[in-house]
């Protein structure tokens, strides 16, 4: 450990706090990456960090025979709220594999073409919304109403729920929870453990009644469709024309795993549904903000990727589900988007056995490390000296190709990656593809990137001037 280089400057007890704040830790790694290395230390409130990034200690940390998920920090502060859940669960806990076999169906190519219409659906929504916006003139909230739309997609496709979103001004009461929730995740963090109980008293409280209200909310949620009533729900993925015909909710009371015929607790559906509506749409907001600032502010990229919206989908009202995996500019817009603001910046990875890291860092068994994305998306061995530049070209097939394994890590790694990857990306390259066909977006003038961090990264306070298109219908 001692040859890991650390910030200069430490302090007894506060450790590297220096030029740091509890608002942006993962920013201020990614600055402390550019002063250190490839593998660099990061000492906070007693407790010690390594953090990694670049093409080869990456891939290193990659092998899945020798490192595997790690259950730490950010991840293991939620457990009191998604317990073992797919996202939070331990490596050695059995329900991981349960739900993960009981639940796959649920993310395959047949169940996505099932929530395609709801997607539609719900995107509609937000175009109503928008609409409204152009006509009184006003700017739009970015974050805001991609949250509206993310929250509410993984509802109706994944429960038959409906939050409402679109119909209220301030978010619904499940999002304020949850926010909070992720946030004292990450304020946990940035106290020494054995005072945590008492300098965040008040916050605990707060964050005991958020997790109330976030089970309740579950419960009413399950209960309703135990009892066949979907709770505000507006139809099912059961209900369109294709795909499985059932979404996660019934996968998960209805299904026996295929081999041992096992069954998830009723305990642990609760886990499942707060994991997926937390995981299924923080992250795809902040994507779809990020790709949206990107496009407003590069109206060459957004001219492009237009015109093969129109190519592509002509005037249909509606795209089809294989319409969408048409749009490879778009789908480079959101790659590009997810290098330079991953939304769930880092993963941490620990040693199966004892084990040497880069042939150069021994590591004991249990032993972990954080793998820093935006840093290891940024490395200008790999990415370029025009690392920090927005560049959808990038992920060009050809690009791609020339690049090193393992040097684009949105959706994690290994058998612990997102479950949910195809999903968010038809979701968002749906969305974006309707948002540009219908406007021309314009930044509000003098806005400059800001990035909040709870957990996940979001723009923060990003608004857009928005104007219909002529050519839209
Ligand atoms: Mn998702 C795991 C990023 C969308 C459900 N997700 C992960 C991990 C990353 C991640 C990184 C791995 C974390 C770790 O190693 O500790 N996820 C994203 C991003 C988006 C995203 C950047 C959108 C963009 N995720 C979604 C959506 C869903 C979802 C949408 C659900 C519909 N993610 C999950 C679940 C896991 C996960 C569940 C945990 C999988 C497992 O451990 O088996």
């Amino acid at each position: 450990l001692h040859r890991i280089p650390h910030p200069p400057h430490r302090l007894p007890l506060l450790g590297d706090v220096l030029g740091a704040s509890r608002r942006t830790p993962l920013q201020d790694s990614v600055r402390y990456a550019r002063q250190l290395g490839p593998i660099f230390r990061r000492r906070a409130f007693g407790k010690e960090f390594v953090f990694v990034w670049g093409a080869e200690l990456g891939a290193d940390l990659a092998d899945e025979a020798r490192f595997a998920k790690h259950v730490g920090l950010g991840v293991a502060n939620l457990r009191p709220v998604a317990g073992d859940g797919l996202f939070t669960a331990y490596n050695h806990e059995p329900n991981w594999q349960l739900a993960h076999d009981v639940l796959a169906p649920g993310f395959s190519r047949d169940a996505m073409a099932g929530y395609h219409r709801m997607m539609l659906d719900v995107a509609d929504r937000l175009t109503a919304r928008w609409d409204r916006a152009v006509a009184s003139g006003s700017t739009v909230d970015v974050p805001g109403d991609m949250t509206r739309l993310t929250l509410e997609t993984i509802a109706r496709t994944g429960f038959g729920h409906d939050f409402g979103s679109f119909e209220r001004s301030r978010p619904h009461p499940f999002v304020t929870a949850m926010v909070g929730t992720l946030g004292y995740a990450q304020r946990l963090n940035t106290v020494p453990a054995p005072l945590a109980p008492w300098l965040l008293r008040r916050a605990g409280r707060r964050n005991t009644a958020d997790i109330a209200l976030i089970n309740r909310t579950v419960d009413d949620l399950v209960r309703a469709r135990r009892t066949g009533r979907d709770a505000g729900g507006r139809g099912r993925a059961g209900d369109g024309s294709s795909g499985t015909g059932r979404d996660l909710l019934d996968l998960m009371l209805e299904t026996a795993h295929p081999e041992t015929g096992e069954r998830l607790s009723p305990e642990n559906v609760r886990r499942q549904v707060v994991t997926f509506l937390v995981a299924g749409h923080e992250t795809t907001s902040g994507a779809l903000s990020f790709a949206l600032y990107y496009l407003a502010r590069h109206p060459d990229v957004a001219a492009r990727a237009r015109a093969e919206v129109d190519r592509v989908w002509g005037g249909t009202a509606a795209p089809g589900y294989e319409q969408v995996a048409k749009l490879r500019q778009i789908r480079r817009v959101l790659d590009e988007s997810l290098r330079l603001w991953p939304t769930a910046p880092a993963f941490a990875r620990e040693a199966r056995a004892d084990t040497v890291l880069g042939g150069a860092h021994p590591m004991r068994r249990g032993a972990w490390a954080l793998v820093l994305t935006p840093m290891l998306h940024r490395d200008p061995e790999v990415w370029g000296p025009d690392a920090e530049r927005f560049d959808p070209d990038r992920f060009e097939a050809g690009a791609v190709r020339s690049r090193p394994p393992h040097t684009f890590k949105p959706f994690g790694t290994g058998a612990r990656a997102c479950i949910g990857r195809q999903f968010a990306l038809h979701e968002a390259a749906l969305v974006l593809g309707l948002l540009l066909r219908r406007y021309e977006l314009r930044p509000e003038e003098g806005y400059r990137l800001r990035v909040t961090e709870r957990l996940t990264l979001m723009p923060e306070g990003l608004r857009l001037h928005l104007d219909r298109r002529r050519t839209a219908e």
